[in-house]
């Protein structure tokens, strides 16, 4: 019996490695309902989802779980992607994006929000205590001092020091998996098995002043269905908001598929419209009402991480090239 079981598990694990799925997160494949559980992108999401587990394994809700989580990188300021220390526009200027999303469809955006170290915050107060979604620049950034946002100067030494640099050539190349750590996408069950989710970014170094990408848009950078599942994309946000990938992938999930596939089909469909996609990056995560989850990028390295009662782990996810 246990040879047979070894037989059949190394078979599977042969096969992974043919298809270049290392590393896949095979409790993924488990069918039986798990949560909670909580994903995120890349490596610096093991320390996000310690603190939205203090959340969700007291039985907490979601919502408050994911926007927890996301505050750790927006605070970091070692980190050039998201937050405090966020890489700046050309014009040397931190101009962050994020939303959020409950599990009652509820979604609150905010969009080029400067001086406020946590654009996710600013971004559930728009949910909850506004009549609109999205609230974008001076207005968003008038709406956080109103609720009490402090003001921060966001462009540290160094990330100051790096655009100086960039200024000498002004080359605009958005950069493949910038250091492990881009925009953080947060995805969660709770114990009552509801899914909630936010994402949060400093946006593509050196963009346009104005410029906004997918993280704050529902359907292109997030996009929650409490009924169904949920997902969130990283990587070349023009890409994103062309393909409303994170609403396809939930579409998927309604329509039966896993996680996984849900994300490789978003990904494919993608990859269908966008013929210079061997020169970006794109990773999505997603996660079910089961508690099953998928990743599966373009290019190799795309980290997520996930932790639940039985895996606190870094994972690699597939990936098309
Ligand atoms: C954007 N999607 O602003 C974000 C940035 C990102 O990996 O995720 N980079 O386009």
């Amino acid at each position: 019996m246990e040879r047979r079981k070894f037989i059949k598990n190394s078979s599977i694990a042969m096969g992974l490695s043919t298809l270049g799925l290392n590393n896949l997160d095979l409790s993924s494949m488990n069918k039986k309902t798990e949560k909670p559980v909580v994903i995120s992108t890349w490596d610096f999401g093991l320390a996000a989802n310690q603190d939205a587990w203090k959340i969700l394994s007291k039985g907490g809700r979601a919502l408050d779980a994911v926007e927890q989580g996301v505050m750790v990188p927006e605070a970091d300021a070692s980190n050039s992607s998201v937050g405090l220390g966020g890489a700046p526009d050309r014009d040397g200027r931190v101009t962050l994006d994020a939303c959020i999303m409950d599990e009652k469809g509820n979604a609150g955006c905010v969009t080029a929000l400067e001086h406020i170290v946590h654009p996710i915050s600013v971004a559930r107060k728009v949910m909850e205590n506004t009549p609109h979604v999205i609230l974008t620049g001076e207005g968003a950034l008038q709406f956080a001092l109103d609720q009490g946002f402090k003001k921060t100067d966001l462009l540290t030494e160094k990330s100051k020091k790096e655009w100086q640099k960039w200024l000498e050539t002004s080359d605009y190349k958005p950069v493949i998996n910038i250091e492990n750590h881009d925009t953080i996408g947060m995805l969660a069950i709770d114990s009552n098995g509801d899914l909630s989710g936010a994402c949060t970014t400093s946006g593509l170094a050196y963009k346009m002043h104005g410029r906004v990408g997918d993280s704050p848009v529902i359907g292109a950078g997030l996009y929650v269905d409490n009924e169904y599942g949920a997902a969130v994309c990283t990587g070349l946000g023009e890409v994103v908001l062309k393909n409303l990938s994170s609403f396809l992938a939930v579409e998927l999930m309604r329509n039966k598929k896993s996680p996984q596939k849900a994300c490789e089909i978003a990904i494919e469909r993608l990859l269908a419209k966008t013929p210079n996609y061997k020169d970006l990056q794109v990773g999505m995560i997603a996660i079910n009402k089961k508690g099953e989850t998928g990743a599966y990028a373009i290019h190799p390295n795309f980290t997520y991480a996930k932790t639940s009662n039985t895996i606190n782990k870094v994972f690699e996810a597939a990936h098309k090239i």
